[in-house]
């Protein structure tokens, strides 16, 4: 399938106009279908990053797209200036489907977690009676919950925060994956919520220890503190379950959704509550103008409605198993693969060099070559996250795809 452009003119194109703030691998994708994307010049890759876990239905599912398309022929915007036939609808939809009283519907991940913030705080103020402007949010250490200038004030990545400031407070950082930190926060005054990622996807897929979950849930709950879950990237069935939480049945107080939440379709966010946190939120406090919209809540239902119909949480629960086993194999089998971790399809190998080197990125670069499409996150531990639609036999071969792309690396070194 030739296209009318060609890659490096595609690439050229990009440089000359597009702003630097990424560095892609050099391939120029022009077509997705299920676990699959085309390059302009006709070669097809398996998709193993799964645009970082925003299409865990595999691209352009028919379902999706489907709902997409007949909405977007009658109404896409009204504003929230007016209802609409369609937002009321969906609203019981997902509040039902994750079991919460009311959802604060936005568009980005991390203008949900933006939302999420305010709505601690506000609670903090006006439920917990904490001292205006004194709430505290405790966050941990290497994570990553979006771009915006509150969001980067509490990362501790050099590259998403510097010569952004002044930057926002109200934020104390502890390491992750430790209780007695966590617990000795909590002693601190005005302290409102905890936010944290139940896996940290973008620090290198760091899974806590079984149990972290739940203990950390409970220290908050015994603090009257907000447990603030953000699955933005381990939501949707991509760890194996519905959400990651789920794994240890915690039930956040307040849950941050966004990326598969549309199967990639459409930008869609949300955040999930109880009354008594989301009723603080009165008219005219908070907002945004595509929030909502009837296009974005036809999608996400038709997206979610796959999540079960397709049964995609067993399935990555499954799949993931059969690629960490393949993966440990390689492990024993090869010098350069240093280990693998991971939660159903939400797995990082790390590779047997310095994060200084760039050896991820060339065994990246290899796997290009034979066929699978994969990014390092940082340094050396390579992301691995494919479409939860994934077939068995479709995993196998790309577990071979990546034993092959090892070995041809060793060989050349
Ligand atoms: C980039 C990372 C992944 C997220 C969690 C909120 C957001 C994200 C746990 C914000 C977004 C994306 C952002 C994208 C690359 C990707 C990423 F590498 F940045 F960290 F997946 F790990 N919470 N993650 O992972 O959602 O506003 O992007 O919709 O910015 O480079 P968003």
């Amino acid at each position: 399938m030739k296209h009318k452009i060609a890659t490096q003119e595609a690439i050229n194109l990009e440089n000359k106009y597009g702003a630097h703030n990424y560095h892609p691998l050099p391939v120029v994708l022009s077509k997705g279908e299920g676990v699959y994307v085309w390059d302009v010049e006709g070669k097809k890759y398996f998709d193993f990053l799964s645009a970082y876990s925003a299409v865990n239905q595999g691209h352009c599912h028919p379902k999706i797209v489907g709902a997409l398309k007949q909405q977007a022929e009658i109404l896409t915007l009204t504003s929230r200036a007016f209802y609409n036939d369609v937002l009321g609808e969906y609203e019981k939809y997902i509040t039902e489907y994750f079991g919460f009283d009311k959802v604060l519907p936005m568009n980005t991940g991390a203008e949900a977690v933006e939302t999420a913030i305010k709505l601690t705080r506000k609670w903090a103020y006006e439920v917990k009676s904490i001292p205006e402007n004194e709430a505290k949010i405790i966050v941990c250490e290497n994570n990553f919950h979006g771009r915006t200038t509150t969001i980067i004030s509490f990362s501790n990545d050099q590259d998403a925060r510097k010569n952004f400031g002044p930057y926002t407070e109200g934020f104390i950082k502890i390491p992750y994956n430790d209780i007695a930190a966590l617990k000795a926060t909590l002693m601190q005054e005005n302290i409102a919520g905890m936010l944290m990622e139940p896996i940290q996807g973008e620090a290198g897929v760091y899974v806590p220890y079984d149990g972290y979950l739940r203990e950390a849930y409970q220290a908050c709950k015994e603090a009257n503190v907000l447990f603030v879950a953000d699955e933005v990237q381990t939501g949707i069935a991509r760890t194996g379950k519905l959400l990651a939480c789920d794994h240890e049945n915690v039930k956040p107080d307040v849950l941050i959704l966004g990326k598969a939440i549309s199967g990639g379709v459409y930008p869609v966010s949300a955040v999930l509550a109880n009354d008594p946190v989301m009723n603080v939120i009165r008219p005219g406090q908070h907002g945004s103008t595509f929030g909502g919209n009837p296009l974005a809540a036809k999608v996400a239902m038709a997206a979610l409605e796959v999540v079960k119909d397709e049964n995609l949480a067993a399935n990555a629960e499954k799949l993931g198993i059969i690629f960490r086993e393949r993966m440990n194999a390689l492990v024993k089998s090869s010098n350069l693969i240093a280990s693998v971790r991971g939660k159903g399809l939400l797995n990082a190998v790390v590779i047997n060099d310095s994060p200084e080197s760039t050896t991820a990125w060339d065994i990246c670069m290899l796997l290009k070559e034979n066929g699978l499409l994969a990014k390092p996150t940082h340094g050396n531990i390579i992301r691995f996250a494919p479409p939860l639609v994934m077939t068995v036999d479709q995993l196998h071969e790309c577990c071979d795809i990546i034993e092959k792309s090892v070995k041809q690396f060793e060989q050349k070194v």
